[in-house]
């Protein structure tokens, strides 16, 4: 085993010493399951036409909460299109999700004094970007830290090798989760690199890098949490790798069948997150079939109120797409808007 694991797949305590009081485990399951419940509606609510493109990060989810549940509101969250499991931990609201991938602008811009950063698209942009949300930070005196999440395809990038590299030399207080869900696309992990285990890139600049089972969340939690202490007390940086695996497809307009077989994938499912937990849980006896069918009405009841919320935003308007780019429109971007007002109206 070449990563951090505290609790196999079969639900199994493997490493007793590392494991949290109750309190936190069932929190842990809380969030993952609140967040499993919002990709699949958000999927639903695509179908419906009520929704545009959305990447589903489902089966991600120990990856994604077990990381942000170790951060504060003092601290920065940089996630990628395909961490709104990880925002929605973080506390970015429902309702400002769904507005975010409805193309709506009041999805865009993120609530005043939250420190999340949008989803932006542009792969490893978020690593370079936490650097500077981290070093902003200790410059002004504070030991608050950026966390900024890539995925394997975006660790190709030069934005990702530039980024670990002025972190490392400066110590800036970043954590890095790289989340390892095997393909880039239509491109599987072995295509992009001959490196095999990417924690090891960390090596290339001097800071440590932990590889750990992307699907156990106490794992990860663990091993986020550690980092997150180190970069608090000024040690600098981390490079996580969660090895985990996308058995949903890249979007919900893209299809699978077309680049890849699915018996990866059903064995993937065996691994799931969430089932792991529950059965671990469950064994405890600090779970039951009640209390999951209670947390599934409380959750089930939120998403719901949040989409009326969604819905009572209006319609944006075609101009209103660059209406918030800058404080000042550059020439360009006013004459976009210009045309887009000349061909579709205010
Ligand atoms: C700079 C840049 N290049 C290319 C793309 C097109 N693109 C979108 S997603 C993606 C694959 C990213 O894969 P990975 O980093 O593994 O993240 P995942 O989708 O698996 O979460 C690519 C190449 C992009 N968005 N940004
Ligand atoms: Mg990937």
């Amino acid at each position: 085993m070449d990563m951090l694991q505290i609790i196999d797949e079969g639900g199994t305590l493997v490493s007793p010493d590392l494991l949290p009081g109750d309190e936190t485990l069932l929190a842990l399951y809380r969030a993952m399951r609140r967040i499993r419940h919002f990709d699949e509606r958000a999927v639903v609510l695509h179908r419906q036409g009520r929704m545009g493109v959305y990447p589903p990060y489902g089966g991600m989810e120990a990856s994604q909460a077990g990381t942000t549940f170790a951060l504060t509101h003092d601290d920065w969250l940089l996630p990628t299109y395909r961490d709104t499991g990880a925002a929605l931990t973080y506390g970015l609201p429902i309702a400002q999700v769904v507005l975010y991938w409805r193309t709506s602008p009041h999805g865009w811009a993120m609530p005043e004094g939250l420190k999340v950063l949008p989803f932006y698209i542009p792969i490893a942009t978020q690593y370079p970007h936490a650097v500077g949300c981290a070093l902003a930070e200790r410059m002004q005196g504070r030991s608050n830290v950026a966390m900024a999440f890539i995925g394997d395809g975006g660790s190709s990038e030069g934005d990702f090798h530039e980024a670990l590299n002025f972190a490392g030399a400066l110590s800036a207080p970043c954590v890095f989760i790289l989340q390892n869900n095997g393909w880039a696309i239509s491109v599987p992990t072995s295509a992009q690199t001959k490196a095999v285990n990417l924690s090891k890139r960390a090596d290339g600049y001097g800071i440590p890098g932990v590889r750990v089972d992307g699907n156990d969340i106490v794992a990860v939690y663990h091993a986020t949490r550690e980092a997150v202490e180190r970069a608090r007390r000024g040690e600098g940086p981390t490079l996580i790798e969660t090895v985990t695996y996308r058995v949903k497809p890249h979007t919900v307009s893209d299809d699978p069948g077309r680049y890849r077989t699915e018996d990866l994938t059903k064995e993937w499912l065996t691994k799931d997150p969430v089932v792991r937990l529950r059965a671990f849980l469950t064994s405890r006896g600090t779970w039951s079939d009640e209390h999951e069918a209670a947390l599934v009405q409380e959750i089930t009841d939120e998403f719901e109120a949040a989409v009326l919320e969604a819905d009572s935003y209006g319609e944006p308007t075609p101009s209103e797409i660059v209406d918030h780019v800058f404080a000042t429109p550059t020439p360009a971007l006013s004459e976009q808007r210009a045309l887009l007002l000349e061909e579709y109206g205010a």
